[in-house]
């Protein structure tokens, strides 16, 4: 009998009694039967599946939100220390004046939002800023640049390899996120010592042209197949509340979870409107989509970084702690997102001090290489921090 099922035959069982007369608990209670086999099955499965039909993944989502945020909470505890939330760092290092008609983006040249386009940060700039995040207890840092792709820039290419040892060098795990690559920029990151490449699907492939015209879906798989062929962790995900439906958010959980391997991280963004851009006066996506995306994302891939991204300046400390509770591990700290405003290092540890959680260690992950197989299972403070040490020595 698994763990969740026989809590959840005590419970009933408790629940049952009436007038003083306790009755035998029935074999399988009435309530059970709203969570789906396919839900049940992966509440005990050891390792990730990556053969999920649409279906099943709808299953899993349209469960009712109280029993499927159990059921990620149960997987997110057989995979991860539930306590630990890893501390991303992101630092704008090309600002504005992007080709492209990403209609969410503050950055996109096609529209006019006050953004001052900038030229690329100096590498000594970035390696401050990377020493600061780290000083306030960031464990990656990631790198951000507006371009539609690497086309030309062997030059930008050079200095952001520079500044991706650097940060490596500081003992942090590094991620740039710089539009499309190809498989030779993909394999000079690599060598520079790149932990992860972000590059989101943002929605499903159907709803993807209402978002952005200027490249295609199967533009963006190339380069997560670049980037995952040269051996670099592929972070990769989505946004919310672009005017996508339940079916959308559906396919591109179905989509990622169905890649060759799971992505490392799964980025959840929330849109933050940008006044000037198409999508600039969408209403904030509603909370219960975001955890059902959540929950399910911890459900479909078990081992992967569940990142609240964007937006989370405009939940509630307790709809953030929901989040991590149904199974997200990961979140945005600092100064600044890329162009909007991030909750800063502090407010982030005093909410963590508050609920009991702490920041993940470097390569404090299953799978995720270095120090982190002998980082598998639970982990107090004091074997994280000698993980760390492990992986930066
Ligand atoms: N130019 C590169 C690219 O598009 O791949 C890298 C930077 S881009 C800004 C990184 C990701 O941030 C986007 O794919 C999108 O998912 C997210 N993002 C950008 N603007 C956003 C917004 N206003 N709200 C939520 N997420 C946003
Ligand atoms: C991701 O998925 N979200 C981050 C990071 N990857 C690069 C970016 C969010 C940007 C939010 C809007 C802005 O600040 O411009
Ligand atoms: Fe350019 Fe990236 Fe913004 Fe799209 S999301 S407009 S590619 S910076």
């Amino acid at each position: 009998m698994t763990a969740l099922r026989a809590h959840s035959l005590r419970t009933i069982a408790l629940r049952t009694r009436s007038y003083g007369t306790v009755q035998n608990p029935p074999t399988s209670p009435p309530w059970m039967s709203k969570i789906p086999p396919v839900l049940q099955e992966a509440t005990t499965a050891t390792a990730p599946r990556m053969n999920w039909t649409r279906e099943e993944v709808k299953q899993i989502y349209e469960t009712p939100l109280s029993l499927l945020t159990y059921a990620s909470s149960t997987i997110h505890r057989a995979h991860h220390d539930p306590s630990a939330i890893q501390m991303c760092t992101l630092m704008n290092i090309k600002t504005g004046g992007c080709s492209e008609d990403c209609s969410y983006c503050a950055q996109s040249s096609r529209y006019n939002t006050g953004l001052k386009a900038t030229k690329m940060s100096p590498v000594e700039d970035v390696l401050t800023a990377a020493r600061n995040a780290k000083a306030n207890g960031s464990t990656r840092f990631c790198m951000g640049a507006a371009w539609r792709d690497m086309r030309g820039r062997k030059t930008s290419l050079k200095n952001i390899k520079e500044m991706v040892s650097g940060v490596r060098g500081m003992g942090m795990e590094v991620c740039v996120t710089l539009g499309m690559i190809d498989e030779h920029q993909a394999k000079e990151l690599k060598d520079a010592g790149l932990t992860a490449y972000n590059h989101n699907l943002d929605t499903s492939r159907e709803y993807y042209p209402n978002v952005i015209t200027t490249r295609s879906y199967d533009e963006r798989l190339k380069t997560l197949g670049y980037v995952r062929d040269a051996g670099i962790n592929v972070c990769s995900g989505g946004i919310l509340g672009l005017g996508e439906e339940d079916v959308d958010r559906i396919s591109l959980l179905h989509t990622v979870s169905s890649l060759p391997a799971h992505p490392e991280s799964f980025p959840v963004n929330a849109l933050v409107p940008i006044p000037g851009t198409p999508l600039g006066n969408r209403k904030m996506v509603p909370f219960e989509k975001l955890l059902r995306t959540i929950a399910t994302a911890r459900v479909v891939m078990p081992a992967t970084i569940v990142r609240l991204a964007a937006g989370r300046i405009s939940l509630s400390e307790e709809q953030q702690v929901q989040c991590f509770l149904a199974g997200a591990n990961a979140v945005f700290t600092g100064e600044k997102m890329l162009t909007t405003d991030c909750n800063g290092w502090e407010e982030d540890r005093a909410m963590f001090e508050r609920w009991g959680f702490y920041p993940m260690g470097s390569f404090e992950r299953p799978g995720a290489g270095g120090a982190a197989e002998a980082a598998q299972g639970m982990k107090t403070e004091t074997e994280a921090e000698g993980a760390r040490v492990e992986a930066t020595s």
